[in-house]
């Protein structure tokens, strides 16, 4: 084609990203092949459900086509404009390219054994006169069922158009095969689900060395149940084949868990391997500059390969002397690797998430002691500095060589710190974080003076290490709130079960209930008491959305075990059907519940 001449080269009719991608990426190394670049005009395909066929939403297909840096982007295809309507509207308010509108001409019906389109010339023209003026559409044209007729109306009624001028907000985020995940959350932090890592968790390697994908799926969709937006998918295990590996596991998670992923590797090949199976939008962690920033170091491969998948980044602050300790060296790196993605690599702020390190705040080396200060002022500088972009923390390492439910405490505090200075995402295990209210005070004081580093005390002695042992010497389980509930009545202690999610115990006390109530009244008016206190602290921004997620899984427990319970008829009740009805992703669910 470009030794024919083309002026553009359209990819077109793509029901599949991947595909997309595969045809992008071809039409670019045949132009370097033929030493000319074209304009590339990439058109998506969205059924009558809605969706593409693989069920990718428009809001998915423009997180990944945008950042392959195609010249237009656009639909044709499969129905007619009036179906296309709030499809064009999304592109042209969230896409800053150039939008294309090729449509059939209408729903495509059989008539007499025959493929017919109902839309006159004249009626085609008109839609498109309205994407035109009313839209901003800048390429129009006909698929199915259009002929020369069609064609010729439309340049009539269009052709001397001024196209309404428009001012498209891009939201930048990451993408799985289905849907579009943005990195701000105005509700919560982005959570980053940690467990499916080979380092970081002892099930998920067992899996893998097993090769039992399916066990290393389920640790993936595991963490989306406990309302991570994103899962961190890690394979880099000594001594195993971790292309190999990432081709086995990323295939299985580009299509079964409802995530976007993060590829977590410390070689750009095994993010590839990763990338070729992903359809949405990956995110690839990470680029750090400790080989430098020239040809072949590790920022330029992982900076090129976001490129040319369009993927986006977390860079770690690391540099050619090492992991950035204090504030401003952290600063510098980050500037350095800013410059080097958006000038020499044509990415753009919101593509970057930065990643300052934190070093474990548990080991007593006194050297280490201001880390956690100095990872919390460097996010709030990033985010001034660096307009547009995001940043991200590996939240566990700062607990590392802890007891587990000091690990649990540590982490929910530090997040909570970060969180207040601007960090946007966390990598985190998404289940074991815990609202700053269900600490006790004395776990979440100690733990936040060792975050700030505040010693001495009056006396002198006051060190939060110490006392961060002591007061969790005796504590071996998880810790919430222990607080004395002999008092409460039944109907108290189970609406209050929902509010903090406690599912330990919980079918006890439903058989203590149902001595006093029904089965429904005890979902009714018991467990939906509960529920609704969640709605309002939602609602009033005292409770995130994870743990509105956490109360909504443990309502859902409880009506498991009620129903069956239930009189036939009661069976489908008001709070069964809240929860039965409710489908799609847990983060649709928990928003829905409240
Ligand atoms: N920044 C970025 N990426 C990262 C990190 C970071 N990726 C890896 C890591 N740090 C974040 N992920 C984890 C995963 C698990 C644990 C800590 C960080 C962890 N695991 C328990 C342990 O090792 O004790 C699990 C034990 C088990 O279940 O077997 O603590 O900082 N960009």
């Amino acid at each position: 084609l470009i030794d024919g001449g083309v002026d553009l080269l359209l990819v077109e009719t793509q029901f599949d990203l991947l595909g997309l991608k595969a045809a992008v990426n071809a039409c670019r190394r045949a132009m370097e092949a033929a030493g000319e670049s074209i304009p590339i005009q990439a058109q998506v395909t969205i059924e009558l459900t809605g969706r593409m066929l693989p069920g990718t939403e428009i809001g998915a297909a423009i997180g990944a086509i945008e950042p392959l840096g195609v010249d237009v982007i656009g639909i044709n295809c499969a129905t007619g404009p009036a179906e296309m309507f709030e499809h064009v509207q999304q592109l042209t308010s969230t896409s800053s390219l150039p939008v294309a509108v090729i449509p059939n001409a209408g729903l495509p019906h059989v008539v007499d054994g025959e493929m017919a389109y109902g839309l006159t010339p004249r009626q085609l023209a008109e839609h498109h006169e309205e994407f035109v003026s009313r839209l901003g559409v800048t390429v129009i044209g006909g698929c199915c069922g259009t002929t020369p007729e069609h064609i010729a109306a439309v340049v009539e009624k269009c052709a001397g158009l001024t196209p309404s001028p428009r001012n498209p907000q891009p939201i930048p985020g990451a993408a799985s095969l289905y849907s579009h995940v943005p990195f701000a959350q105005d509700t919560s932090f982005l959570i980053i689900g940690e467990r499916p890592n080979a380092n970081g968790s002892r099930a998920f390697r067992e899996a893998m060395l097993a090769e039992d994908w399916d066990a290393c799926v389920a640790i993936g969709t595991n963490q989306v149940r406990e309302s991570a937006h994103l899962v961190d998918l890690c394979v880099d295990y000594v001594g195993r084949d971790g292309v190999a590996d990432m081709d086995a596991i990323a295939s299985r998670f580009a299509t079964q868990v409802a995530a976007p992923i993060v590829l977590d590797s410390t070689e750009p090949e095994v993010m590839e391997a990763g990338l070729e199976w992903i359809g949405g939008r990956a995110v690839l962690n990470s680029a750090n500059l400790e080989d430098g920033d020239g040809p072949g170091s590790r920022a330029d491969r992982v900076f090129s390969l976001a490129r040319e998948y369009g993927a986006a980044v977390i860079c770690l602050l690391i540099d050619e002397t090492g992991q950035a300790r204090d504030v401003e060296w952290k600063l510098r790196v980050a500037h350095r690797l800013y410059e080097m993605a958006t000038t020499r690599y044509g990415l753009r702020p919101g593509d970057l998430l930065f990643d300052p390190l934190t070093f474990p705040l548990s080991t007593g080396d006194d050297n280490l002691r201001g880390d956690g200060i100095a990872t919390i002022e460097a996010i709030r500088r990033i985010k001034t500095e660096l307009p547009g972009v995001f940043t991200v923390l590996g939240v566990s390492n700062c607990s590392f060589g802890l007891k587990p439910a000091a690990r649990q405490v540590l982490n929910s505090v530090f997040l909570a710190e970060a969180v207040k200075a601007g960090l946007d995402a966390a990598i985190v295990h998404a289940g074991k974080i815990m609202p700053l209210s269900r600490i006790p005070d004395d776990q979440r004081v100690v733990c936040s003076d060792l975050v700030w580093n505040r010693r001495g005390g009056e006396d002198g002695t006051y060190d939060p290490l110490t006392t961060l042992l002591d007061v969790f010497s005796d504590v071996s389980g998880p810790t919430a709130e222990v607080e004395d509930r002999s008092g409460w009545s039944i109907t108290e202690r189970l609406s209050r079960r929902i509010v903090d999610a406690e599912r330990e115990g919980l079918i006890g006390d439903l058989d203590s209930a149902l001595e006093e109530f029904t089965p429904l009244q005890v979902v009714n008016e018991i467990l939906l008491a509960g529920m609704s206190v969640v709605g309002e602290r939602f609602a009033s921004g005292d409770m995130q959305l994870p743990f509105v997620l956490q109360s909504a899984e443990t309502m859902k427990a409880a009506v498991a075990y009620l129903e069956p319970k239930m009189e036939r008829k009661d069976q489908g009740g008001k709070g069964t059907i809240v929860l039965s009805t409710v489908k799609g992703d847990v983060h649709d669910i928990g928003k829905k519940l409240v």
